[in-house]
């Protein structure tokens, strides 16, 4: 299966016809346990948290069209970003981008930092200033490109080769862009990082998260956690994300044609005063995203000039629903800084460029000229 296209990768992967029915699709095995012949002699299944079939299947399909060799699911993504840091031991090093989601900043700090774990956080987007935060002890890099909210673009090979000559693991968290339009393993990361709520099941109707790697020591480590911290997705989650990835590619393309005419839109228009969207010639990340993406992605975020003008927006939008998360077939729009990000410190934000300004929008399959026309209004002042 791994020499076909993407596409058919993401309808068959790990999803042959069920062995013992011929189900064509993969049935969801509602069931905790799995009754042995005898104790220990059993089809490869004892009880649902160590492993079910629904879940193998998703996890077989998701390392499938990351082009890695072992996949785990979790309950969300936010317990697979977990998986990963757990795999760090107290008094070791993580050097990570110094915009992440707002949940993963909260896990490493408050989390981790309080057991031991040592964070640098890197402001600066240029490969060399991740080569000057390694140290002896740095473990592992954690990068999101693009990121959340502002749509930075990281060099990943660049950034990847710098530290495996350090003995460093680089993980990527792939979320904004999805496997159909970026594999971080084949730009050299050793681990990816899913929250499979987004794009990869697209309806918006469950959380979910996955770990997907090449490496048979760091899987077997993970895999371990999974069952003893027991973070697992339920059947009928595995099934319904196995279910959306489906129409991944079909869905990215078009969330991406709509973000290019939404990212337009806003460009021209008086009262936006900065849009970040790498598709766009002046993103300081195009032409890396050009070179290690296959395309830019749905997510559209901009500034307005007047910060007065923020709450009438949110309020007059109509189609666009204001709400955490992304990647759903349905248009939201968040405001970074009172929503998915607020638990980052005030200082630390600005900084960033997360201000009270800044909104995000999550471009979804309604038609573009719509929603257009719904942002049209909102910002009318
Ligand atoms: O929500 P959960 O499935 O636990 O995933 C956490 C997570 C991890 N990584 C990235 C890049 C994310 O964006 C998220 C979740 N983000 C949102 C809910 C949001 O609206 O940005």
């Amino acid at each position: 299966m791994q020499h076909k296209k993407f596409a058919t990768r993401a309808i068959h992967a790990g999803q042959e016809a069920d062995p013992s029915t011929g189900a064509t699709i993969i049935p969801i095995y509602a069931t905790s346990t799995f009754t042995q012949e005898a104790p220990g002699k059993h089809k490869g299944y004892e009880y649902s948290r160590t492993g079910n079939p629904t879940r193998s299947a998703l996890e077989e399909c998701l390392a499938s069209l990351e082009g890695a060799r072992y996949g785990l699911a979790f309950a969300s993504g936010s317990a697979a970003t977990d998986a990963v840091v757990n795999l760090l031991e107290p008094g070791e090093h993580l050097v990570s981008c110094s915009e992440v989601y707002g949940g993963t900043f909260r896990l490493f700090s408050s989390v981790y930092g309080r057991r031991g774990l040592r964070v640098t956080y890197v402001d600066d987007s240029r490969p060399e200033a991740f080569a000057m935060a390694l140290t002896p002890k740095t473990r592992l890099v954690w990068l999101e490109s693009p990121t959340n909210p502002l749509l930075n673009i990281f060099d990943i090979q660049a950034i990847a080769t710098l530290a495996r000559n350090n003995g460093t693991l680089v993980v990527v968290d792939n979320t904004f862009a999805t496997p159909y339009l970026q594999n971080p393993l084949a730009l050299g990361a050793d681990l990816v990082v899913h929250s499979t709520t987004k794009y990869l099941n697209g309806h918006s109707d469950l959380i979910g998260g996955a770990v997907v790697t090449s490496d048979q020591a760091l899987h077997k480590e993970m895999a371990f956690y999974q069952n003893a911290a027991g973070a697992v997705p339920s059947p009928f989650d595995s099934w319904l994300i196995l279910r959306g990835i489906k129409t991944l590619k079909i869905r990215m393309e078009a969330h991406q044609r709509g973000a290019d005419q939404i990212a337009s839109f806003l460009q021209n228009h008086a009262s936006v005063e900065k849009v970040y969207y790498p598709g766009l010639k002046q993103h300081p990340g195009h032409e890396l995203a050009l070179k290690q993406m296959k395309g830019q992605g749905g997510m559209v975020s901009f500034t307005l000039k007047n910060s007065a003008n923020v709450d009438s927006f949110f309020r007059k939008l109509n189609l666009f629903a204001v709400a955490e998360s992304l990647g759903g077939v349905e248009s939201l729009a968040c405001h970074p800084c009172t929503m998915t990000h607020a638990t980052i410190p005030e200082e630390k934000r600005k900084a960033l460029g997360i201000t009270p300004q800044l909104i995000r929008l999550s471009v979804g399959l309604e038609d573009p000229a719509d929603l257009i026309e719904d942002l049209q209004e909102a910002l009318k002042a």
